[in-house]
């Protein structure tokens, strides 16, 4: 076993277990430069360079965790949708008819995207330190936003209008979605995956009342659909502050939260039997290194004593982050946290 899916299961471990949102990109010197020579999409689809942009995190820091490399959007391009990133992802032609929604064939992950397959097959081969590996995907309401507008946008306006104007299309497609991830996710635990993360970056722009009418009972058919598997579940829910009284129904083993909102408050919501994820201000990496380490020990308190936390940032680390505040954060956590 491992500090990190100890904690995951809420066991007490040595030491608390760090690893960083979004620690595979364009904050480390070398994956610039691996992304000089190859497009996203290209590095996304070529299992030896996602392994590669994996395991360059993990073999500069004593991570606690590796994140696959690749995107949220990479399984509905295997689906046929076209999209490209620019660098967020834009959908050529975004969904908002039935016609398009009956039309989306089911994801078979062996055929359509076996390169992750393969990239989580290598990470695992290769790992330093036979770090965990987390494979991932998005939740079913996050994918929807990006479909459904057909690019990043700060209100997914289209798409939040789309679940009040055609509320049974937007269930269809939300199920659908959570089928698809479902299959996904599985296809990544069999090829090697540790443990399997939901992305819900933008659940929290939704009402109480709608998070539990559409995007709530979509993620947890996705994850129904997984607990038959020995892998801890992780579900992020961005800004989730407000919906955190119906994500404690979730079947997940963790909950990730950003920094917006109290580790100890969340505790008290979701409940002594699943582990928090959270939940510095990727912004407090720009701090003095003597800041940092304030602002490290104050999420460190917050999470309290008893087991079940897994430091991590709110949300992803920042591109022009310092490679060295990150190696001066997670050396700190770890000295901290040390227990005999
Ligand atoms: O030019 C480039 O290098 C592309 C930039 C980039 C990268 C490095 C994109 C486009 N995606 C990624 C990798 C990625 N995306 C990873 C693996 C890296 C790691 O974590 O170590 C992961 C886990 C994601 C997940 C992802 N993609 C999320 C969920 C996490 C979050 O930040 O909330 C989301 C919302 C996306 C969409 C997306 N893809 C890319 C960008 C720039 C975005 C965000 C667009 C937006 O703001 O709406």
């Amino acid at each position: 076993m491992s500090v990190f899916l100890d904690a995951c299961r809420v066991r007490p471990t040595a030491y608390t277990p760090i690893w960083i949102m979004r620690q595979a990109g364009r904050y480390l010197p070398e994956y610039r430069k691996l992304r000089a020579q190859v497009d996203f999409v290209k590095l996304t689809r070529t299992p030896e360079l996602a392994a590669e942009a994996t395991l360059q995190p993990l073999r500069r820091y004593e991570l606690d965790a590796g994140i696959l490399f690749s995107d949220i959007m990479t399984p509905l391009q295997g689906m046929g949708i076209e999209l490209e990133f620019e660098p967020g992802p834009i959908v050529r032609d975004p969904i908002r008819t039935d016609e398009q929604i009956d039309a989306l064939p089911p994801l078979v992950p062996e055929r359509d995207v076996p390169f992750v397959l393969e990239a989580v097959r290598l990470v695992r081969a290769n790992a330093p330190r036979m770090t965990p590996l987390i494979g991932f995907a998005g939740a079913p309401f996050t994918l929807f936003c990006y479909l459904v507008c057909g690019r990043p946008s700060k209100e997914f306006a289209a798409a939040r209008a789309f679940l009040y104007s055609h509320p049974a299309s937007a269930v269809r497609l939300l199920t659908h979605l959570a089928d698809a991830m479902a299959a996904y996710l599985r296809a990544q635990a069999h090829s090697g995956a540790q443990a399997l993360m939901l992305f819900e970056s933008w659940g929290g722009l939704l009402a109480l009342k709608e998070y539990r009418r559409f995007a709530l009972p979509a993620v947890q058919r996705t994850v129904a659909a997984l607990r038959d598997l020995e892998v801890p579940i992780i579900y992020y829910a961005n800004q989730g502050s407000a919906l955190m009284q119906a994500v404690a129904e979730l079947d997940v083993d963790v909950v990730g939260v950003d920094w917006r909102t109290s580790l100890a408050a969340n505790r008290q919501i979701l409940g002594a039997s699943k582990a928090i994820q959270g939940n510095l201000d990727p912004a407090a990496l720009f701090a003095s290194p003597a800041e940092l380490r304030v602002q490290a020990d104050a999420v460190l308190a917050d999470a309290g004593r008893a087991p079940g936390h897994i430091f991590n940032l709110g949300h992803g680390i920042w591109p022009d982050t310092d490679p060295d505040a990150v190696a001066r954060l997670i050396d700190h956590v770890h000295e901290r946290t040390a227990r005999d």
